[in-house]
């Protein structure tokens, strides 16, 4: 009898992932916050890890899975978290969740632009501090008709921000790498798109080009009285900067779903009040987790069957539609 390839989940995947899962292989739930001991237990021998971004995946955790691994299937979107390299020098495919998760994670950008403006937060808690005087003078905040918002990166996530944005009557700006068109956006260089914007908003992956791209210059060029939204990686902004700028006054306020070191925010942003935090929830509603997790499978059992994922790193992989409702 032969058993079945072992698949290592070290993610919070739906159970409509499993179920897809389960029939095919001999699959081991460790979520994405296992300790070592679990690691050393059921990694040897996988031939698949499906891996949440915030989960380093190195040689290490390569090699102790050993020659059988094929594939890891990020439940996400990039690779930032995978050394590609290590992956391509052992013949390990990785794979992602690109389209599926375009509207919700661009949503959120628009929410957190909403949020930070009109400072929704604040107002929040002081209802429930229970501090309203009754009048509205201290927490005026900043519309977005009528602002600029500046868009850095312009792949699917930001173009269906651009979208959203239409009618709220702004002026769009965009900074992008490739030099193809752009539509709905007008494409500045970085600085000056950063000079110009009332909202900048980051759609960039993280690579070490980007890393710490919003640092203390970047600051330092924006207008006074910006707005921040990052909806990307926390790594592509320089917490402390942001921390600086927000008391300072150089930036109004930010709206934050990713940092540094998650799960880890540091206190410095938790005290300011112009902050809006939030748990990293840019996909997390349930159609996007579920066509999440329904990708994530099929990619791992398109390379483990010897057959092209639909969502690998490399190119050779049909391309996915950037869907505008979550799990279409
Ligand atoms: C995570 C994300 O995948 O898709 C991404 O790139 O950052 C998120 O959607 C999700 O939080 C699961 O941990």
């Amino acid at each position: 009898m032969t058993s079945k390839p072992r698949v290592v989940v070290l993610a919070a995947l739906p159970a409509l992932g499993f179920d897809l899962l389960r029939p095919r292989f001999d699959v081991a739930a460790g979520g994405p916050r296992v300790d070592s001991g679990w690691l050393r237990k059921h990694t040897p021998g996988a031939a698949g890890i499906v891996a949440d971004p915030s989960i380093p995946v190195g040689p290490e955790l390569m090699d102790a899975a050993g020659t059988s691994l094929k594939v890891v299937s990020n439940f996400g979107v990039g690779y930032d978290n995978i050394d590609i390299e290590a992956a391509r020098a052992r013949g390990v495919r990785a794979t992602n969740t690109p389209g599926v998760l375009t509207n919700a994670t661009a949503e959120l950008a628009v929410a957190l632009m909403l949020a930070a403006g009109r400072r929704i937060a604040e107002a929040d808690a002081m209802i429930r501090g229970d501090s309203w005087s009754g009048s509205q003078e201290n927490i005026l905040g900043r519309e977005l008709a009528g602002a600029t918002v500046g868009l850095v990166g312009f792949g699917r996530i930001a173009q269906r921000v651009a979208a959203l944005l239409a009618p709220f009557e702004v002026r769009l700006l965009c900074s992008s790498r490739s030099s193809g068109p752009v539509r709905d956006a007008e494409r500045l260089a970085l600085d000056d798109l950063l000079a110009e914007s009332d909202f900048v908003s980051l759609h960039v992956p993280l690579t070490p080009e980007t890393r710490h791209l919003v640092d203390a210059n970047a600051f330092a060029k924006m207008k006074r009285g910006a707005i921040l939204v990052n909806t990307s990686r926390g790594a592509v902004v320089d917490t402390q900067a942001l921390i600086d700028a927000l008391r300072s006054g150089r930036l109004a306020a930010a709206g934050l779903d990713v940092y540094e070191d998650e799960p880890h925010v540091p206190p410095g942003l938790c005290d300011l009040p112009n902050t809006v935090l939030l748990p990293h929830i840019g996909s997390a509603t349930a159609a996007t987790r579920d066509a999440m997790a329904r990708l994530c499978a099929e990619n791992v059992i398109a390379v483990i069957d010897g057959q092209e994922p639909p969502a690998a790193a490399g190119g050779r992989s049909r391309r996915i539609r950037a869907s505008t409702t979550a799990g279409s």
